[in-house]
């Protein structure tokens, strides 16, 4: 005897379990709203391909931004419009993945309408389900880009017209007039045979991305009965009869067929080749006969803050070009106050044997403080067991930690001497060489003129480095 189970798809949650902890019997979305059954038709598509494990749903902003209180797979919520460039990064650095970016006609067709023609123009290889229901839902029911001539919303109470707000976007049709997308349908779900029909096109689209065959779209014409003030069943019939004239369902282009599957090209960046591009190998072609010791195994996150002027951003671009130069991997990620000079400035610099996945530094290892705000600001994020130079010509308070060890130099005043209160921040490069011993005087003594080009500089930014080596012996 044949049994049929009646069960939600392994892909949905046993129990809605909303922030808070709150459960939630059903889900949130209003009686008559698509987007329960087009999650459903997904979840059970997911489930029944075997892809939950490596599905990942972009939800936006919208309604259905809460698509993963439902939908048990990779979940990222993504800002207003930027599901498509969310899902392209995804999925470009995890070739592997299924990604879904489900998106509503105000965050798609308005304020991500040139992300997702992009994205299409692009190729991605994603799939888009696109819920077309001719408002803003979550907001209140204002106009969307989708919305009718002549219909009210919010925004248009005496129905939209063409001289005010422009025509409604087709967008399946426009996303069809691009070369790279395979394949865009328009379905809507107003009935069992189209929520049959919406469900073969949902499978379709997910099949083509297993495929690797590249980008598709799917349109699904729903009902918001609350933001269109209707009853459910005359949303039903109004999107039959009305809405689906204007946006007639239907398959818009179709390659599926005639595509070969595409090979990602690089999926795993190609570092030597990205130096050569970049042309960030000159220093290192460029720096001779110095023996250098072996990269040692270590992360050192370091945070040069001080005014605009004092060179803390030139401070941690020369470290982190010296540092790459004795093969470590690096980043420096400069971040500037509203004033260049003046103001304050900060930069982050990342020195590790290992490839670095973020250049953020939140705990730094070293505190490199120039001024007395920048130390306030920082003193207390440096990681226990961390360093923390300062300049104490100019900062009148040593920092008050006990866990770190804390220098003092005169960064600033040592340059004065030396000819130029600018090479306070090589002052400081010493110091820093000198604490972490790792890098070579030679190396240092060649680099810095071919990273701070100014010959007026050159020799000063020599003694300076070395007077910093001094003063943390001494000190
Ligand atoms: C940058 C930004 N602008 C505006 C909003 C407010 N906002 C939230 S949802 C929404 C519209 C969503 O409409 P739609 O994409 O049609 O989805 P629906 O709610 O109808 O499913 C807007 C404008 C926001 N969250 N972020």
């Amino acid at each position: 005897m044949k049994t049929t189970i009646l069960q939600k798809p392994a892909s949905f949650y046993d129990e809605f379990t909303q922030k808070g902890g709150a459960q939630l019997a059903n889900t949130h979305y209003c009686p008559g709203c698509g987007h329960g059954i087009l999650h459903k038709l997904i979840a059970e598509a997911v489930s029944d391909f075997g892809i939950q494990d490596k599905t990942v749903l972009i939800s936006p902003v919208g309604c259905s931004v809460f698509a993963y209180y439902y939908f048990d797979v990779g979940n990222i919520q993504a800002a207003h419009g930027r599901a498509p460039a969310v899902a392209t990064g995804y999925k470009r650095s995890n070739p592997e993945s299924i990604v879904i970016s489900y998106q509503g006609d105000g965050d798609l067709a308005a304020i991500g309408a040139n992300e997702i023609l992009q994205a299409a123009n692009r190729g991605e290889q994603m799939t888009v389900f696109f819920v077309n229901n001719a408002i803003y839902g979550m907001t209140g029911g204002q106009m969307a880009p989708t919305t009718l001539i002549g219909q009210k919303s919010t925004t248009t109470p005496r129905g939209r017209t063409m001289q005010n707000e422009g025509y409604p976007l087709r967008m399946a049709e426009i996303i069809a007039t691009l070369e790279a997308p395979v394949y865009v349908e328009r379905v809507m779900m107003t009935d069992p045979k189209n929520i049959a029909r919406t469900r073969k096109a949902v499978r379709k689209a997910l099949k083509i991305q297993m495929e690797k065959k590249g980008f598709s779209f799917v349109e699904v014409l729903s009902g918001c009965p609350t933001g269109l003030k209707m009853t459910p069943v005359n949303t039903k019939n109004w999107i039959t009869d009305v809405l689906s004239k204007y946006f007639e369902p239907g398959v818009k282009k179709d390659e599926s067929e005639d595509r070969e599957p595409i090979i990602t090209l690089h999926p795993d960046p190609h570092f030597e080749e990205y130096h050569e591009l970049l042309d960030i190998r000159s220093l290192s072609d460029k720096v001779k006969g110095v023996k250098l010791s072996a990269v040692k195994e270590m992360v050192d996150e370091i945070k040069i803050a001080g005014f605009g002027g004092q060179g803390v951003l030139s401070l941690g671009y020369a470290l982190a070009n010296i540092a790459m130069g004795h093969n470590y991997k690096v980043s420096w990620l400069p971040s500037y106050g509203p004033e260049m000079r003046g103001g304050t400035a900060n930069c982050s610099v990342k020195i590790s044997d290992k490839r670095i996945s973020s250049p953020m530094i939140d705990n730094p290892t070293v505190l490199v403080a120039m001024n007395k705000p920048s130390l306030q600001k920082f003193v207390d994020d440096v990681q226990p067991g961390g360093v923390i130079l300062y300049d104490s010509g100019l900062i009148d308070e040593a920092p008050k930690r006990n866990d770190v060890t804390v220098i003092g130099i005169p960064a600033t005043a040592e340059a004065d001497k030396l000819g130029s209160t600018k090479a306070a921040n090589m002052v400081m490069l010493g110091a820093y060489a000198k604490i972490r011993g790792y890098l070579s005087n030679d190396y240092v003594k060649q680099a810095l003129p071919l990273i701070i080009k100014n010959k007026s500089f050159h020799k000063l930014n020599e003694d300076a480095f070395k007077r910093g080596m001094e003063l943390v012996k001494n000190s």
